[in-house]
């Protein structure tokens, strides 16, 4: 550790060092100098106490996945899902990327603990950056204490890339138009170069977390998952957790901390975005969320569809990317009809024009999990919590029903396998294109796709039989013929919850069909649906199941000589299905 923190110091030569220790004293000093950098404004203290606003640079408002790279010592095993380097080559540019790096800056090392702290699962690290703004982030995202630097660790560097001459004039979002986010999987260390924004700067979370977490996961039998987990009781006070993948743009942090639209039944949190999944002791499949925050999405988010965010994000938030208005408060699309009166800044810092977008489509809060008002009692057991059932879900306007039950846990994984979802942002290709996103950890896999599907299987097979979780595949957004959404959504997909959790205590009857199995009308007493809407949510259609088969097996045939027998089996079963 220590010799770690001096080579990065002698290497980056920042103007002094300082180790945090994450008190609420050092957040308080964090927070003092970043406005005074200008890097937050401080929002209206009757409005959102302790919470400020950061305004990037407008060239660095989200993860850049063409500039990610997971340099495994066999470019086959990095897969064909990653941009993969030379490791050698690679450390070797970062090394005089990095030489002088933090000139004029002063250099924090966060000693960090994913997860529960006395948890067998948890993991810790050591982030350097040069980025006060990261250092904060970092205290809300994760648990930070000086108890963390006497462990194995695994080392995290990230520099803006910018630095200062004496008497040079910083930026309130210094960052450099050259990015790298790199991940070694085999040395287990990540560098990440030019980016001050979420997942490109705060290491825990996607780098840590997600991309080397998953090659942990693969050699030690476990998995990193980009799950968000979440507890649903039933009127008698019985508890089940169920983890769910969705790709972006599907409303993932909304489900995680939904309302029930069910009297007596009641949905509580553990995490909102990524999940790291053991077999216990008694053989069955137990949840933690190494995160101690939230990262969300802002725009979309409301009374309406989120009101236990709005309640979350009343204090101690950071905001990032949003509109500014005249009261010292933030908007954003989608928090109410209208936009508040009076003169709004927008994220870029101007005077907004109410034509343009007031906030970037991808605005964040941060905030830490103590805040969420539906918080689950367990939600930092070290040893987690069991997982009943397991959830893919995607946006897709048409041919998916709303819910599929799969057979078995290879059915299952073959639902994952094939997750995909629909653009709703222009930014790549057009909207309405289908990307696929396996498992919702296209960006996010540390290594070949083929052996993290190969990984899921062997997972399924070190769980007790009678603790395997059941598998489902949700569609909340499939369209009629007249271009409304079929199902209403929101505190409405309770309902599918429940459905879910009585086929797992085996209290309710499902139907099967040539893909899986779906509920009877009964599991949609009480809600206003028209028969045809039922009918045209559950639709399967012969057409579309033989496309969905022939596109899949294109995927597969993507991914060989990795792709396990077991989904080409899969592929075979469905075809005789259909
Ligand atoms: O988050 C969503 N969920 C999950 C909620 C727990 N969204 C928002 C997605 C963008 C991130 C949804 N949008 C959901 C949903 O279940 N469903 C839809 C589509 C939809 C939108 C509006 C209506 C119904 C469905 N109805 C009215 O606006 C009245
Ligand atoms: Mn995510």
């Amino acid at each position: 550790m220590r010799e770690f923190i001096q080579d990065s110091a002698r290497h980056f030569l920042p103007s002094d060092v300082y180790i945090c220790n994450g008190s609420s004293e050092e957040q308080k000093e964090l927070a003092d100098l970043l406005v005074q950098n200008g890097t937050f404004i401080a929002l209206n203290q009757d409005k959102r106490p302790g919470s400020f606003l950061a305004r990037s640079d407008p060239d660095d408002v989200a993860r850049i996945e063409k500039r990610t790279f997971i340099c495994s010592n066999k470019q086959e095993d990095a897969g064909p899902s990653n941009n993969c380097k030379d490791p050698v080559e690679m450390k070797a540019h970062l090394k005089s990327l990095f030489h002088g790096c933090m000139k004029g800056r002063r250099m924090y090392v966060i000693p960090f603990c994913m997860g529960p702290k006395d948890s067998q699962a948890a993991k810790i690290g050591i982030q350097i950056t040069d980025s006060p703004y990261v250092a904060y982030s970092m205290t809300i995202m994760t648990k930070v204490s000086h108890e963390f630097l006497d462990k194995p660790f695994i080392p995290c560097i990230h520099s803006v890339g910018r630095p200062l001459e004496a008497g040079e004039k910083d930026s309130p979002w210094p960052c450099n138009k050259e990015k790298w986010i790199v991940h070694f999987p085999e040395t287990r260390e990540i560098w990440s170069y030019g980016s001050g924004y979420g997942g490109n700067a705060l290491l825990g979370k996607k780098c840590l977390a997600l991309r080397i977490a998953s090659v942990l996961g693969r050699d030690e039998g476990w998995m990193a998952e980009h799950m968000l987990i979440l507890a649903l009781s039933n009127p008698q006070g019985v508890k089940r957790y169920v983890a769910a993948a969705f790709p972006s743009a599907c409303g993932k942090t909304n489900l995680a901390l939904v309302k029930s639209c069910l009297s007596g039944w009641k949905v509580e949190c553990v995490g909102d975005d990524i999940a790291w999944l053991h077999v216990g002791e008694d053989g069955a499949l137990y949840a933690i969320n190494p995160e101690n925050g939230f990262f969300g999405v802002a725009p979309g988010t409301s009374d309406g569809s989120n009101p236990n965010a709005m309640e979350m994000i009343k204090k101690n938030t950071i905001f990032t990317n949003v509109a500014l208005t005249e009261d010292g408060d933030v908007w954003w699309e989608g928090m109410t009809k209208e936009p508040p009166s009076g003169t709004i800044i927008d994220w870029k810092g101007n005077i907004w024009d109410r034509k343009e977008l007031a906030a970037h489509p991808n605005s964040r809060f941060t905030v830490a999990v103590k805040q969420c008002p539906i918080l689950d009692s367990h939600y930092d057991d070290p040893k987690g919590v069991r997982i009943d059932a397991i959830i893919f879900g995607g946006r897709r306007a048409f041919d998916v029903p709303l819910v599929l039950e799969a057979d078995n846990w290879t059915h299952g994984v073959f639902f994952g396998a094939n997750l995909s979802s629909e653009k709703t942002a222009a930014a790549e290709g057009s909207v309405g294109d289908i990307r696929r996103d396996p498992f919702a950890m296209l960006p996010f896999c540390g290594y070949h796709m083929g052996d993290y599907f190969q990984h899921w299987l062997d997972m399924g097979k070190k769980i007790h039989p009678n603790y395997l979780p059941k598998i489902y595949q949700v569609n909340w957004f499939r369209k009629s013929k007249d271009g409304g959404y079929l199902w209403p959504g929101f505190s409405e997909n309770v309902r599918i919850l429940r459905w879910i959790f009585e086929r797992i205590g085996s209290d309710c009857k499902a139907i099967s069909t040539p893909i899986g199995k779906i509920p009877e009308i009964s599991a949609f007493e009480g809600l206003e649906i028209s028969k045809e809407a039922l009918d045209e949510l559950f639709f399967v259609g012969h057409a579309a199941e033989k496309k969905n088969l022939l596109d899949a097996k294109k995927y597969f045939s993507t991914l060989e000589p990795r792709t396990p027998m077991e989904l080409k089996q899969e592929l075979d079963r469905l075809e005789k299905n259909l």
